[in-house]
């Protein structure tokens, strides 16, 4: 399989479950900023122009980084990237919806593109203010309703945790923000996994 990923994007978090997983696969770097996600031949894989891509053994794709997730996760059992439990099945699926879909979807999106979000350049900077409360009140939420000891979930590391990393790596990373206590604390172990050192030095983020 094929992941077709840009450095330092949210695809960071699926290429850290491909490395726990310990899958044989090839990466495909793209380059958002020269807008390899908008040609024909990328275009022809994922109408969504969109990273984390999955191009499957049988040439199929995969898009959306819970489904992916999902996918790689149930591919490699041994790893145990999903939780058994169904109770602890349904906080990874709360857990990583709201993170993708909200933390990065809606907060930390408005600190990537403003013009999103308001056509007047004027507006910007009160988009990115409105961003960076969203990001400081969603990280908030999990912080306050953190249940894991470790980790996110009380069972354990899973697929959750990588999604947790990619944000909280923008958060420290690229925007320099402070996070919550047991947010930064788990920013750290996710640092340390031999994965993620491997995701992180393969995208050029290592150090
Ligand atoms: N809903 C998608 C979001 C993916 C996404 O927003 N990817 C960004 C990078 S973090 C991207 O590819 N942006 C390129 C663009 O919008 O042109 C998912 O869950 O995978």
């Amino acid at each position: 399989m094929k992941l077709f990923y840009a450095p330092g994007t949210c695809s960071l978090g699926i290429h850290v479950l491909l490395e726990e997983a310990g899958l044989p696969f090839e990466r495909a770097r793209m380059s958002l900023k020269d807008g390899d996600q908008r040609k024909p031949e990328f275009q022809a894989l994922n109408p969504k122009g969109k990273v984390p891509t999955l191009e499957r053994d049988d040439g199929s794709v995969l898009t959306e980084w819970p489904a992916i997730a999902y996918w790689v996760a149930a591919r490699a059992p041994a790893a145990k990237l999903w939780p058994e439990a169904l109770e602890d099945q349904a906080r990874a699926l709360e857990a990583m919806d709201f993170i993708v879909g909200t933390l990065h979807g809606h907060a930390f999106s408005r600190l990537f593109n403003q013009a999103k979000y308001a056509p007047s350049e004027a507006d910007h900077p009160k988009v990115i203010e409105q961003g960076r409360a969203m990001v400081a009140a969603g990280f908030d939420v999990l912080e306050k309703g953190w249940k894991g000891d470790e980790w996110l979930l009380p069972s354990g590391y899973s697929v959750a945790d990588a999604a947790l990393f990619y944000v909280t790596f923008w958060a420290v990373k690229r925007m320099r923000m402070d996070v919550p206590p047991r947010i930064a604390a788990h920013f750290e172990r996710m640092m340390a996994r031999p994965a993620v050192q491997r995701a992180l030095a393969a995208e050029g983020l290592a150090g």
